[in-house]
């Protein structure tokens, strides 16, 4: 759908979706903050909404603004279309409530971002559907778990909080196989690391609270297709249940996103030399990093993500107890939920954003209490060092 496909990627994120305006030609897309848009005549508004003409009509259904957004995104991963959201929670319930009908049953990732599995397991469970949440990075247990009514394979990649990563290609051979749709949450790796429609994704989603946006300012996500028809179903549900962006909130995200390649790159470097310094600490007793050798999956992260991005989770020896008080200690990184944006943040998964999730279920997704998790941004390596030392040094 992009008119810019043929670019390289530091092109593309800076310059993919967007037409120069007609009237002032306004280099910085304008924002159509309207709620409708006015016909010509009876029969163009008619012509409109039975799909024979192109055009605005109201901004539940379309919005300029939005739509440059959409086809940035859609270039970036290299999909069909994309759909923006009004957070990355609609963009789940959107994919989850296109594609899962009465008494169908999906498989998704254990360590999945807790509202995401929440939802299924206490509110789609309502309609008769049933999941099962497993560890996605074995095949084989994906393979147990298909039945005659799985509809749905839902992984993140990596997964939000543990970093364990599912083999993308071989998960949607294997969909594939048996009538499934793969469907990838991106948010971890962002679409500068991995694209997952290249590796045999159907759909891919993402918060784009995070990376895409990077300024900690927007809540707001994004659906992307791989074909037509994935995209209209998914485009009816969306307007039928009006999760949809604003235009103030897409031209903020559009803004932050033509920065998304440099703020990656700035925060990778840091989180592959703060993993580092972090796995040698005489205080911490493990560090999870796909940049890190010893991750279980490097060879994995190599052969499917261009880098292994900017978040860590780790554990202290002194355990719980000494992780929150690193968290009480920090002054630089700020002890705060989300990711991805240009400043560190530091949380407790367990407590945080994970809390939803009863403890059992927590544990054996991997979601241990000990588990702390750092988003690392933008700023100089030394400067978060310095403060996560100061802070270790309490513990
Ligand atoms: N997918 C992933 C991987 C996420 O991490 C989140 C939010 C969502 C979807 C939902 O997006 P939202 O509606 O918040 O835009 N993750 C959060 C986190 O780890 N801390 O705070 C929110």
């Amino acid at each position: 759908m992009s008119e810019k496909k043929d670019f390289q990627l530091d092109t593309r994120v800076i310059h993919a979706g967007y037409h120069p305006d007609p009237i002032a030609r306004s280099v910085s897309p304008p924002i159509y903050q309207t709620s409708t848009f006015a016909f010509e005549s009876a029969e163009h508004g008619a012509a409109l909404f039975t799909g024979q003409e192109q055009g605005f009509i109201y901004t539940r259904l379309g919005n300029p603004t939005i739509k440059a957004l959409e086809e940035a995104v859609a270039s970036l991963e290299k999909g069909y279309a994309a759909l923006a959201t009004s957070s990355g929670m609609a963009a789940v319930s959107t994919v989850y409530m296109t594609f899962l009908e009465k008494d169908a049953h999906m498989i998704g990732t254990a360590a999945l971002y807790g509202a995401s599995r929440t939802i299924v397991e206490t509110e789609l469970v309502r309609f008769g559907i049933s999941s099962d949440f497993i560890d996605t990075s074995n095949l084989e247990e994906i393979k147990k778990r298909i039945k005659k009514n799985t509809k749905l394979l839902y992984i993140e990649s990596p997964a939000n909080p543990t970093m364990v990563m599912a083999d993308i290609a071989a998960c949607a051979e294997l969909a594939h196989k048996h009538g499934l749709l793969l469907v990838v949450d991106n948010t971890f790796a962002s679409p500068i690391l991995q694209n997952p429609l290249e590796l045999g994704a159907d759909v891919v989603l993402h918060s784009v609270t995070k990376f895409i946006n990077g300024h900690t300012d927007v809540v707001g996500g994004i659906i992307i297709s791989k074909t037509q028809d994935l995209h209209l179903r998914l485009k009816k549900v969306l307007h039928l249940l009006g999760g949809t962006m604003d235009p103030h909130q897409a031209w903020l995200v559009l803004r932050g996103l033509r920065t998304l390649k440099l703020r990656v790159e700035k925060a990778q470097e840091n989180a592959q030399k703060l993993a580092q310094w972090l796995s040698t600490h005489p205080k911490v007793a493990w560090v999870n990093y796909p940049g890190l050798p010893s991750h279980p999956q490097y060879e994995l992260m190599k052969k499917q993500m261009r880098g292994p991005g900017s978040m860590i989770s780790f554990g202290l020896k002194g355990g719980y107890e000494a992780g929150i008080k690193l968290i009480n200690s920090v002054k630089l990184c700020t002890l705060a939920v989300s990711l991805g944006g240009i400043e560190t943040l530091i949380q407790h998964p367990a407590s945080m954003t994970h809390s939803s999730v009863p403890k059992k279920t927590r544990e054996e997704s991997g979601i241990t209490d000990d588990l702390i998790r750092l988003s690392v941004g933008c700023e100089a390596y030394e400067d978060l060092r310095d403060d996560l030392q100061q802070g270790l040094e309490k513990c």
